[in-house]
């Protein structure tokens, strides 16, 4: 059984390929963004207390999302493995994610490469399209400086425990799917 982590500056990809893999290796997907949107969506406690964090583009608190993603493995812990996509963003929470899979595979590591200007674009796109709030220039800026600040030291992280997979994630969806399933076939 195999868990993964997609991972990857905002706009990477993460949750386009995410879909794709859970399909195709039976794979629960677990994003942890789309989690904390449902939960603004019904305004409920935690959704209240985190809808002006992510509307500016700021990480929400681990221990929310600790919570959220514990929840969910328990809930789900049938032997399917899991797809990560959007956690861990520190290394508080990977180490926490460890610590929750231990009896389990740890996960690994598929990182999507893209340069600023192609994601600046993809989710300017996005939010003409589909209209999230987070999708606007600024924020998308203050997402992508968040990500450098707290989220890129993880590949460093990832790397010493030999667990991480980079990939190119420029090209069409297709080919970046096509290079993410080559990678996973060479570890099966
Ligand atoms: P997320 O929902 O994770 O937002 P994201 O980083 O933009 O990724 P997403 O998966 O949606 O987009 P994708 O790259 O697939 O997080 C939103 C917010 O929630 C965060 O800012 C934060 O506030 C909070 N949050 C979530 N998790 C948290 C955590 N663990 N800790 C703290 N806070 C947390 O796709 C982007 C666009 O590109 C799409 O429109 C897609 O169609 C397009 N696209 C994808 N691949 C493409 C390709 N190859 N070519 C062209 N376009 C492509």
């Amino acid at each position: 059984m195999f868990n993964f982590i997609i991972f990857g500056p905002p706009g990477a990809g993460k949750g386009t390929q995410a879909e794709k893999l859970a399909i195709a290796l039976n794979l629960l997907h677990l994003s942890t963004g789309a989690l904390l949107r449902e939960e603004v969506s019904r305004q409920t406690n935690i959704g209240q207390r985190v809808q002006d964090i992510m509307a500016k583009g700021s990480l929400v608190n681990d221990e929310i999302v600790d919570e959220i993603i514990k929840n969910q493995v328990t809930i789900d812990g049938r032997n399917a493995g899991f797809i990560f996509d959007g956690y861990p963003r520190t290394i508080n929470q990977a180490k926490n994610l460890d610590v929750l899979l231990a009896a389990k595979a740890l996960p690994l590591i598929l990182n999507l490469e893209v340069n600023v200007d192609e994601l600046i674009k993809r989710l300017v796109l996005r939010g003409q399209a589909l209209g999230r709030t987070d999708d606007n220039e600024e924020t998308i800026k203050n997402r992508l400086f968040v990500y450098e600040q707290e989220t890129r030291p993880l590949l460093d992280f990832y790397a010493h425990q030999k667990r991480l997979i980079s990939v190119n994630g420029q090209g069409t969806i297709e080919e970046v799917y096509g290079r993410l399933e080559n990678e996973i076939e060479k570890i099966k």
